[in-house]
């Protein structure tokens, strides 16, 4: 794979299906008009701003409901992310980084299948967030898929509907980090399936430094595989990103998780991130430009802005 890309393809997919709050179909739009392009073109690299996915062409006439579940918009949210997978594809054949912005994190069925089809069984996942995301149809509570992709990218939960994802992603090559509010359902599919993670808990006690290094050796320890980072902003603390859905106290500070994203830039491995959950309507106005700002900074650390 092409290490150092020097294009940048930013994906915006305005998907908000994937959980109950609207406002975080506008994030990619406000992330934009806040420079995020022009910002990412001074570092150096060319810049191809796609044009935002029409999530509401692709929603279904009616939606399909799944025996034992209460799961919500699996027909559209299946729609959206297959066409965003195809976009993801798309950008790293080109030898581009691929950028995507969301939207709720149910977008990454579609991210991560993109960068999958195209490096294949290496593709390692770094998955930064509050949340593990990997409930199955059938323990999710809340009915949102938000709270599901990690189940269907390994493999642990498939449905008839999704099965254009095909997921190869290896359990050994994806690992969490800043995780701290996990549903007791959850905890058991994380423990049965052997998925490496650092909880809020390991930051504490280890560092970030120290955490970011373990997550790196855990999946990629000769530094010779393709990344792929899916930076859920709910992951940092809500003092730090506060306008997003599900805000849970005790995240990664402006610091950590800005050093994280340098780490990660560090190896030059990185190929594709994701950027999602900020809801730019859950809060003030200077909640909100906050909120869109450190989504910007956070990305272009991970593509090396603040290293020497
Ligand atoms: N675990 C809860 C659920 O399944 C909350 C999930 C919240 N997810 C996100 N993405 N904000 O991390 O609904
Ligand atoms: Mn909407
Ligand atoms: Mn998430
Ligand atoms: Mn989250």
């Amino acid at each position: 794979y092409i290490k150092n890309p020097s294009s940048v393809g930013i994906i915006p997919t305005c998907y908000d299906g994937g959980q109950k709050k609207s406002g975080v179909d506008i994030a990619p739009g406000e992330m934009l008009k806040a420079g995020l392009a022009t910002q990412i073109e001074k570092m150096g690299y060319s810049v191809n701003v796609l044009p935002d996915e029409d999530c509401e062409s692709h929603k279904p006439e009616s939606e399909i409901s799944v025996e034992g579940s209460n799961v919500l918009n699996l027909v559209w949210t299946s729609n959206v992310c297959k066409a965003h997978a195809a976009r993801v594809e798309e950008q790293c054949r080109l030898g581009n980084f691929a950028l995507s912005l969301g939207g709720d994190h149910s977008l990454a069925l579609g991210t991560i299948t993109g960068s999958s089809r195209v490096y294949g069984e290496d593709l390692c996942i770094i998955w930064v967030d509050a949340h593990t995301d990997i409930n199955t149809l059938s323990t999710t509570d809340s009915g949102n898929l938000h709270g599901c992709p990690v189940s269907f990218l390994l493999g642990i939960e498939t449905h008839p509907e999704l099965a254009w994802m095909k997921p190869i992603i290896r359990k050994d090559r994806f690992v969490y980090i800043g995780l701290r509010d996990i549903e007791h359902k959850e905890r058991k599919i994380v423990k049965d399936n052997n998925i490496k993670a650092f909880t809020m808990h390991h930051v504490d006690k280890y560092g970030i430094g120290a955490v970011v290094q373990m997550a790196i050796d855990h999946i990629n320890p000769n530094l010779d595989l393709p990344i792929h980072l899916s930076l859920d902003v709910d992951a940092m603390d809500p003092s730090v990103a506060p306008a997003t859905g599900t805000p849970v106290r005790g995240g990664l500070t402006f610091r950590e998780c800005h050093y994280l994203c340098e780490a990660i830039a560090e190896t030059n491995c990185l190929v594709a991130m994701d950027l999602v959950e900020v809801n730019p309507l859950l809060g003030d106005e200077s909640a909100f430009n906050q909120t869109v700002a450190v989504g910007n900074s956070v990305i272009r650390c991970a593509l090396g802005e603040t290293l020497l």
